[in-house]
């Protein structure tokens, strides 16, 4: 393939499986042939899963979505006091949990917002509890965020909280509550989240302690392309030092019921884009996951010739993006997920909550 002059350089870099800089990140972002970039990020992509897209079985369960946060991108929370204010009590969690347990391999997803009436020992309970009805469930729960709520709010050292989950039963912790990292954007969004710098420390302690985690980018909400790339290099940098990233999740905003409605639409192209350079720019960290209940199910297709080897799973019942305006379905079928993997002429391939694929089907 012949490359525009002005990317020829960086494509000759990405095609010899050198790294690329974050210059050299930006001006891929900023270039406008999409076939170009498409073709780089699937030699990576097909380098290391050939046709293969992966996905899990899992189950999403949002323990609460009373949140002292009040970021307005967020459409899910609710004040204490509305009507719309939804706690679930950790047996009702539990009986969720109890209707899926014959099901072989399932991911757990729990995540909530900040609810001063959910406690670190409430955390724990519940991961233990879990662990009981089904132990070889995988539990991905508690985002940073949440993690240094319980820190702030047992009083316990970051590293006590973190090993204190591990013990309880805790395999990974979920990528949400990164949104962007730019101090400028979390000023407008996210003011009373905590910073990118705490969330990357979290991640780092949490790595340390051999905690896989995930982490997201939240894009849509007026970033720049500096900003994108400003981002992935602070992923990419902690992943040099850890190794402790299993994915890269970018998640487009859902701006409905949420007071940035009037924010620019970002294109279809845009989006595709964003994910071919995450997958050549993020070297280091294994899978890029489309979650396809933010970016549209036609889109999940398209995605897997754009670098994602990985598809969200099952998830019902989702209920972030859905309260922000996404018009996908609230929970898929293993077999409406095999089938989009099927209509991109890739193949399905079922995986753990750790990315063990569940049956052995030879090298990829
Ligand atoms: O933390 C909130 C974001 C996250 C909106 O780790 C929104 O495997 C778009 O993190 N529009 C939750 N995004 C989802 C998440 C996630 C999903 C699937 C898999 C994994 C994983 C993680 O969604 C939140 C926040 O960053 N979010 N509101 C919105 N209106």
């Amino acid at each position: 393939m012949r490359f525009s002059k002005d990317i020829e350089k960086i494509a000759l870099k990405i095609i010899n499986g050198e790294r690329i800089s974050s210059d050299d990140c930006l001006k891929l972002l900023e270039h406008n042939n999409l076939s170009e970039m498409f073709y780089l990020a699937n030699i990576i992509r097909e380098k290391r899963y050939g046709s293969f897209t992966t996905f899990s079985v899992n189950r999403h369960i949002n323990y609460s979505n009373i949140c002292q946060n009040k970021c307005l991108f967020c459409a899910f929370r609710k004040e204490e006091n509305s009507k719309e204010a939804r706690r679930l009590s950790i047996d009702s969690i539990l009986k969720i949990v109890d209707e899926i347990r014959n099901y072989p391999y399932l991911e757990i997803h729990i995540t909530g917002g900040l609810d001063p009436n959910f406690s670190f020992d409430d955390a724990l309970t519940l991961v233990k509890k879990i662990k009981e009805i089904k132990k070889e469930a995988i539990i991905k729960a508690f985002t940073m965020v949440e993690l240094d709520y319980f820190a702030k709010t047992s009083g316990l050292k970051d590293v006590e909280v973190l090993k204190r989950l591990k013990e309880a039963g805790i395999s990974s912790f979920p990528g949400g509550g990164a949104e962007i990292f730019s101090p400028r954007i979390r000023k407008k969004i996210c003011p009373l989240k905590i910073d990118g710098k705490r969330w990357l420390e979290l991640s780092k302690k949490a790595h340390k302690l051999g905690i896989p985690t995930n982490a997201t980018m939240l894009y849509g909400v007026g970033e720049t392309e500096k900003e994108i790339v400003q981002h992935l290099d602070k992923l990419r940098s902690l992943q040099d030092e850890t190794s402790g990233f299993m994915s890269f999740i970018p998640l487009l905003f859902q701006k409905e019921n949420t007071p940035l409605k009037k924010l620019r639409e970002v294109a279809l192209a845009e989006q595709l884009k964003l994910y071919a350079v995450s997958r050549i720019f993020l070297d280091n960290i294994p899978h890029i996951k489309n979650h396809w209940v933010m970016s549209g199910l036609k889109a999940a297709e398209i995605y897997q010739w754009c670098g994602v080897d990985d598809l969200e799973g099952t998830v019902f019942e989702e209920r972030i993006g859905h309260e922000g305006g996404a018009k996908t379905p609230i929970g898929m079928t293993k077999e409406a997920i095999e089938k989009i993997i099927k209509a991109a002429n890739r193949i399905p391939v079922e995986r753990d909550g750790l990315y063990n694929r569940v049956k052995k089907i030879g090298a990829a």
